[in-house]
């Protein structure tokens, strides 16, 4: 499997800059791209990529999206003095030209191009590509809103042209709609758009009907189209993990894509003059994880938006150390307002053991931060873990969570609030009562063994990130009811929480589960899943029980907050639009 990240930078696009007075665009500067590239410098993050160069996309390629009329506008602008260039750029909405724009726009359609070739190539895993222009609101017709040539939706096109692929999501994280992509890909079931944006009930830029929760995509391409326009600001970490749980993955995941595109906006983080959201820079780390959970691990990061330079720098160098593989910082509960405190967590030790042996030296390891994860294998997988997490209380971790996959023939005590137990098993056969802490979720994962993301990001992250444990131990005891796709999907997610710390305890009767577990631990991709099987109304039923069970003491099942509600019924109506569609 392909391993690796791409880094595209490339100097020249920082030559496209406005040239007189304009309040609307003066936010779009060069020093976007240069400070985030100095900022990976300055973590050693650039080294660790592999470099590859940018370059001018072919005018076959602009029209794979655009108009030759639009072209050529674009192409006349080079020549152009001061003067022409204000009045052309008078046409559009919030969009200026220089005699460099037409050179810098080429640049950054071919660097995502070139992003799309590495990663469909094998080159790497993944990548991300720092442009300007940016994309998302260009149109087959129009610049607009910064963007002269829709560089994501080209780079969807190509790969699909190029590598023959049938399923690509694009997922839009800029706070402003991309209603350029939208439009592109309207009537095209080939290509899932996700956008979440500012809206305010269509007071906020720009303003259309068309981007609230109702445009779900039209003909063949009904239901591959989802807007989640936020109608206050001040959205946070919580609101974004639980627009990922609630509305985005459970689709994507059933979508399959072969290829992810991020039209990556940074607009959506703290500080934007823009978006006037709450979100720090480690929930990028996050989304990025949780997508690449998808397409095999094949992502591509392109830019968009963002205008807080120390912020958008901040979160850039968060996406990029999540590609290459790095612990995913813990979320703080609350909102982190100073970017002061940004700095914190970002240079960490990344190393990973994989070694087998006694469950108690593999613990210590990772308790004296010697070890990231680790797996131990046991002839009492219940008991290991009991005393795997009576061992990291005693050592002084706050929140131990434990997710027992099987049989458990001893269930530790969690009175004290410190260990958070969620038990997957087929039907329990203890009399045990559910209780805040100790969690039985009844689930027999189908024969087609495809089901279980529906409990994995409709409870099971939701449950975990509101406990935001120190440290997860994750054990398979007799009698698994998940197969191997369920449990990489499982340790998969669950890197993401706990600054990556997870103990895997495996009973010693199921050691071929080894290759799996090690694989998931090192942070490679989950494995296709297949051919998508809905998951059956009595495992729906289940979730929901569970879900009103739970959500006054695990918050993130309420979608969080003032969202919440709205998040959930917008998730129940899409899924009713492409059921009954
Ligand atoms: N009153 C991107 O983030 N604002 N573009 C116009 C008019 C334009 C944002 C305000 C914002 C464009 C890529
Ligand atoms: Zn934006």
């Amino acid at each position: 499997m392909a391993s690796g990240t791409a880094l595209i930078y490339d100097e020249e696009m920082t030559s496209h800059k406005l040239l007189w007075n304009d309040p609307i665009c003066d936010i779009e500067v060069p020093e976007r791209l240069s400070s985030s590239y100095e900022q990976l410098e300055r973590y050693h993050l650039v080294e660790r990529c592999v470099r590859v160069p940018a370059r001018e996309a072919s005018e076959e390629e602009i029209l794979l999206v655009h108009s030759s009329e639009h072209l050529e506008v674009a192409k006349s602008t080079q020549a152009m003095n001061e003067e022409e260039l204000k009045s052309v750029s008078g046409n559009y909405d919030a969009f200026f030209f220089h005699p460099s724009t037409y050179r810098c726009a080429k640049l950054a359609v071919g660097a995502s191009l070139q992003l799309v070739d590495s990663v469909m190539s094998g080159k790497v895993c993944n990548g991300m590509a720092l442009v300007r222009p940016p994309g998302h609101h260009s149109q087959r017709n129009a610049a607009n809103g910064f963007c002269l040539f829709n560089n994501v939706a080209i780079a969807a096109k190509y790969a699909k042209r190029k590598y023959g692929l049938q399923r690509i999501l694009i997922v839009d994280w800029d706070v402003h709609h991309g209603q350029g992509t939208q439009y592109i890909f309207e009537e095209d079931p080939s290509i899932l758009y996700f956008s979440w944006h500012r809206y305010e009930h269509q007071e906020f830029w720009p303003s259309l009907k068309e981007s609230d929760y109702d445009s779900i995509g039209l003909g063949r391409g009904k239901g591959r189209n989802i807007n989640l326009p936020w109608n206050k600001v001040g959205m946070g970490n919580s609101d974004y993990l639980a627009a990922f749980f609630h509305v985005l993955l459970p689709v994507a995941f059933e979508f399959d894509p072969e290829l992810v595109l991020v039209s990556s906006g940074y607009d959506s983080g703290i500080g934007d003059p823009e978006g006037q959201m709450d979100a720090t820079p480690d929930v990028f780390a996050h989304l990025t994880h949780f997508l690449m959970q998808l397409a095999n691990g094949k992502l591509c990061v392109i830019l968009e938006g963002g205008y807080h330079l120390k912020s958008l720098a901040e979160s850039v160098c968060m996406t990029v150390k999540t590609l290459l593989g790095d612990p995913v910082p813990q979320i703080t509960g609350e909102m982190a307002p100073c970017l002061s405190a940004f700095y914190g967590d970002l240079v960490k030790q990344d190393e990973t053991l994989l070694s087998l042996g006694s469950m108690l030296a593999v613990l210590d390891k990772i308790l004296m931060k010697q070890a990231c994860n680790g797996i131990a294998e046991s002839p009492a997988a219940s008991v290991s873990a009991a005393v795997a997490l009576r061992h990291s209380v005693r050592f002084g971790f706050q929140r131990v969570l434990c997710i027992f996959v099987g049989d458990m023939e001893i269930i530790p005590n969690t009175e004290d609030g410190r260990i958070l137990v969620i038990h997957v098993c087929e039907k329990q056969k203890s009399e045990k009562t559910n209780s805040k802490h100790y969690i039985s979720l009844n689930w027999k994962e189908g024969a087609e063994g495809n089901d279980f993301f529906s409990a994995v990001f409709g409870f099971i992250l939701p449950v975990a990130y509101s406990y935001q444990a120190n440290l997860t131990i994750i054990a398979v005891g007799p009698n698994r009811s998940l197969g191997t796709n369920g449990i990489s999907l499982l340790f998969g997610s669950l890197r993401g929480l706990a600054e990556s710390r997870i103990l895997a305890v495996i009973e010693n009767t199921d050691i071929n589960l080894m290759p799996t577990v090690a694989k998931a631990l090192a942070g490679d991709s989950t494995p296709d899943f297949g051919v998508y099987a809905p998951p059956s109304q009595e495992k729906v039923h289940t979730i929901k029980l569970l879900r009103d069970q739970f959500q006054q003491e695990w918050k993130m099942l309420q979608c969080s907050g003032k969202s919440s509600l709205y998040l959930y019924y917008s998730y129940t109506y899409i899924f009713e639009m492409i059921k009954y569609s």
